[in-house]
Formats: structure tokens, C-alpha cells, sequence
């Protein structure tokens, strides 16, 4: 717990740094970098950058500025897909991390176009760096497979037709897998595609994200409730309760340190940096 925390501490800041350094050169219209620049430097916790990072090195993979930025493309992805998240055709939503939405502050086109920005500036951020070409592309791949229709945009319109309709068990895991697990199952994949691990290793870390995405929902679904916001319909809480979605919380949360675990035996890996992943689910459960 502590060696993550000390690596949080220390990568929290450079992520932020090279994100902004990396979008202040951009030649794009100054109201346009204003947007993309507010949101992208509006604070959160960088789950997915720190996600990638600390399992290359786990790996042993040695962090530099170009990985860093690498890292920092799945960042710029879920900042994108917030700003679009709370346009008014969608939550409609006039606060994000503390601060005014991206449309309240900028207006909806400029917050359209600010999301647009991101998106393809992630792609970017792989396709220029200096890593081996067949890495370049294996992230690429994984990314836009995960970010788009078959991934988190699929799932977000799998969760908005759920509003008129009651989805089962197995249709909740599915949306939710989408919706918030694909992208976290990328930042886990990305760090060993980095590192050059085997197609063994990379299945395992695409479990462990998919599970560690599912744990994060369940857990924001249960946090929803406590902090007494309505209780939407398709979420945990509501299929199962409360006492069922605090059960399949800590089952799932059992299978990512099973996966890291069977990682661990397959080959040299810090269990304990990556393991530290999860003192997220700990700290709000206690
Ligand atoms: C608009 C294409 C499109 C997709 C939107 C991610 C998403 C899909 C919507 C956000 C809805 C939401 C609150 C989902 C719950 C889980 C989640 C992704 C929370 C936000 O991620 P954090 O906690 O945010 O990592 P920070 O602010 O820490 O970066």
C-alpha cells in the first residue's frame, strides 16, 4: 500500500505536467486548447494513467517522459467521454469535479469540439511516440476497440436505452463492462503491451481491468445510495440491495487480486505496486 502511494505521489504530478506541456503545444485555436486545457486540467483522481504506468513497471518496464505520455492517452479519452457525459442530451449535468461542466463554462459547441479534440489527440499521443511499431499499433487497436461503438460509446448507449427498459444480472455486468470497465481493461492492457508481456499475461490484465472497472461501478452505484441520490434503475443497489451489492462487491474485488496473483506466478511482477490499485475500493469501504 505504501510503495503505491509513494508511486501515486510521484506520477500523479508528472502525468499532469506532460499532459498539459504536450497540449500547450498544440497550434489549435486558442479557444478551442482553452476547452480542451480546463477540462483535461479540472483535477481526478488519473485511475487509468497511474493504472498503465505502475503495471509497466511492475513489469520492469522503466518510465520515461515518452511512456508517460503514452499512459496519459487514455486519460484524455475519459476526459473527452465526461465532457460529452454531461452535455444536456445527455446527464445534463452543470458540475464536474468541483467545477463548472465544460459546456456551462464554454458553451455545448465548443464542449462538443473540446470532446472531439481529446478523442483524436489520444491516437496521436501513440501513433508519435518512439516506441516499436507492432506495440504502437497492438494500443492503438486495443484503444479504439475499447473506447468506441463495441466499447465504452457502445455502452453508454446500451445504459441510456436501459432507462425504459429493466436489464437483468448478466445485461447490467454487460453494460457496465462497456460502459466503465472497457477503458480501465485498456489501461491494464496497455501497461503490459508496453512491457512486451506474453498473450497469456495480456488476457489476465484484460480480466483484471474488466473486474477492477465492474468493482468501480458497483462501488459508485453503492456510493450513489449512501450519499442519497435517487436510486436509478439499472444499477446494483436496485437489482440486488444493498447487502447483494456490497456481497458482489467483494467477490469481484476478489477475482482482480486472484488475477493478480495468477499473473504473479507466471512470470517476475511487483504484486505489491499493482495490488496497491485496489486501497481505492478499501479506503471508501471502510
Ligand atoms: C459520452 C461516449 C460517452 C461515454 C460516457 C464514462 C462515461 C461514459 C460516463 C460517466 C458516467 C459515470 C459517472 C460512470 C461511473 C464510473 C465512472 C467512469 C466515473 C468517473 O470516473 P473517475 O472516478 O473520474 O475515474 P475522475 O474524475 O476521478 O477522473
Amino acid at each position: 500500500m505504501q510503495k503505491y502511494q509513494n508511486f501515486y505521489e510521484e506520477y500523479v504530478p508528472k502525468i499532469e505536467y506532460t499532459m498539459d506541456q504536450a497540449l500547450l503545444k498544440l497550434a489549435a485555436p486558442t479557444c478551442l486548447l482553452e476547452a480542451m486545457r480546463y477540462s483535461v486540467n479540472a483535477g481526478g483522481k488519473r485511475l487509468r494513467p497511474i493504472m498503465t504506468l505502475a503495471i509497466y513497471q511492475a513489469f520492469g518496464g522503466e518510465i520515461n517522459e515518452d511512456i508517460i505520455q503514452i499512459a496519459c492517452a487514455v486519460e484524455l479519452i475519459h476526459t473527452y467521454s465526461l465532457i460529452h457525459d454531461d452535455l444536456p442530451a445527455m446527464d445534463n449535468d452543470d458540475f464536474r469535479r468541483g467545477k463548472l461542466t465544460n459546456h456551462k463554462k464554454f458553451g455545448e459547441a465548443q464542449a462538443i469540439l473540446a470532446g472531439d479534440g481529446l478523442l483524436t489527440l489520444a491516437f496521436s499521443w501513440i501513433a508519435e511516440s518512439k516506441i516499436d511499431d507492432t506495440s504502437k499499433i497492438k494500443l492503438m487497436t486495443s484503444l479504439a476497440h475499447n473506447a468506441g461503438p463495441i466499447g465504452m460509446v457502445g455502452g453508454q448507449v446500451s445504459d441510456m436505452l436501459g432507462n425504459e427498459l429493466n436489464y437483468s444480472h448478466e445485461q447490467l455486468v454487460a453494460v457496465h463492462n462497456l460502459k466503465t470497465g472497457a477503458l480501465i481493461s485498456y489501461a491494464a492492457l496497455a501497461g503490459g503491451i508496453l512491457a512486451q508481456v506474453s498473450e497469456d499475461i495480456e488476457q489476465e490484465l484484460k480480466m483484471f481491468g474488466l473486474n477492477y472497472g465492474l468493482a468501480f461501478q458497483i462501488e459508485d452505484d453503492i456510493l450513489d445510495v449512501n450519499d442519497s441520490v435517487d436510486v436509478e434503475k439499472n444499477t446494483y443497489p436496485h437489482l440486488l440491495g444493498m447487502v447483494g451489492a456490497q456481497k458482489e462487491l467483494a467477490t469481484i474485488i476478489n477475482q482482480t487480486q486472484q488475477s493478480l496473483t495468477t499473473i504473479a506466478s507466471m512470470q517476475s511482477f511487483d504484486y505489491e505496486l499493482v495490488a496497491g490499485l485496489l486501497s481505492y475500493f478499501e479506503r471508501k469501504n471502510d
